[in-house]
């Protein structure tokens, strides 16, 4: 059976991010990907400046108004970077319009991260991103983004109990799945991702060593290897430590060559890992 997911994110053309990520990670997964593209950049807005950026709000509209005289059905529906405000309400009604049994409705909350927003948002994006989330059942946002979508202050030390008290709060607006990245472990030195299936009222985490560099196009990575894994049956903290795993691989397979950071990480050199099973689970019950 072919499983199809709606990706509904930019295209950004030099420095991997969103579709050039989404792509490739969720072909090699054996998950046909159906780009409904935002914008279009000459770069991702991380550490570059002057960037082309072309609104793609009306050619969405027309995308999806065929879409639905040929009868396009997705097992999944993925969002994350949009371009303009009223793109939310376009995301909105395509969840709406597309929704099926047994969906996977993911939002990935593209706004913030280490406290800071990305140089496109604005407060009338985390305002819509908070009404977008309500439509999802899985919310992959980083800790700074859990913290704007709560309505509390950002800060590095927050303790597990108040962001698994966050993460509750998250899921009493819709989605099932709360998946928080980013959160350091405090007596480590590590990071991790935490998860939240709240109709089981478990919370999951996984760790990983911490490199002192940050890449941007990990959170698309992140989410598209978690989504892909999910659409192939693997269970919830499963799919979880494949996609720290991955990102791991990719960043360490990266970190060894000189490029410059703002570039990404080199997915293609680690994408034929995700055909085989994991080679250990670190996940542990929280
Ligand atoms: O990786 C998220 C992302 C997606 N798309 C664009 C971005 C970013 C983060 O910076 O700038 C255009």
């Amino acid at each position: 059976m072919i499983r199809r997911v709606a990706a509904i994110h930019d295209l950004s053309g030099f420095g991997k991010a969103s579709l050039t990520i989404v792509i490739p990670t969720l072909s090699s997964m054996g998950i046909q990907v159906c780009p409904l593209p935002t914008a279009i950049l000459s770069t991702h807005t991380g550490g570059f400046i002057g960037f082309s950026f072309l609104d793609l709000t009306d050619e969405m509209e027309r995308i999806v108004a065929h879409w639905k005289t040929v009868g396009a059905r997705f097992e999944a529906i993925y969002s994350g970077f949009l371009g303009s405000p009223r793109q939310v309400d376009i995301v909105s009604r395509f969840i709406d319009d597309f929704r099926g049994e047994g969906q996977l409705v993911v939002v990935d909350p593209v706004l913030a991260d280490d406290g800071q927003l990305y140089q496109t948002m604005g407060p009338e994006m985390v305002e819509g991103m908070g009404r977008l989330v309500a439509k999802a059942n899985v919310v992959t946002p980083n800790l700074t983004e859990l913290a704007l979508l709560v309505g509390e202050a950002y800060r590095e030390e927050v303790s597990l109990d108040e962001i698994k008290r966050w993460m509750r709060e998250l899921s009493t607006k819709g989605p099932n799945y709360i998946v928080v990245t980013s959160v350091p472990v405090r007596e480590t030195g590590q990071s991790s991702v935490i998860g939240l299936d709240a109709q089981s009222n478990r919370f999951w985490r996984v760790k990983n060593e911490k490199v002192p560099v940050s890449y941007p196009g990990t959170g698309d990575t992140f989410t598209s290897v978690f989504l892909g894994s999910m659409m192939r049956g693997e269970s919830f903290p499963t799919a979880l430590d494949r996609a720290v795993q991955f990102v791991s691989l990719a960043i360490r397979w990266s970190f060894g060559f000189d490029h410059e950071h703002r570039e990404g990480v080199a997915i293609e050199a680690v994408l034929h890992t995700l055909q085989q099973h994991n080679l250990s689970y670190t996940y542990e019950s929280v």
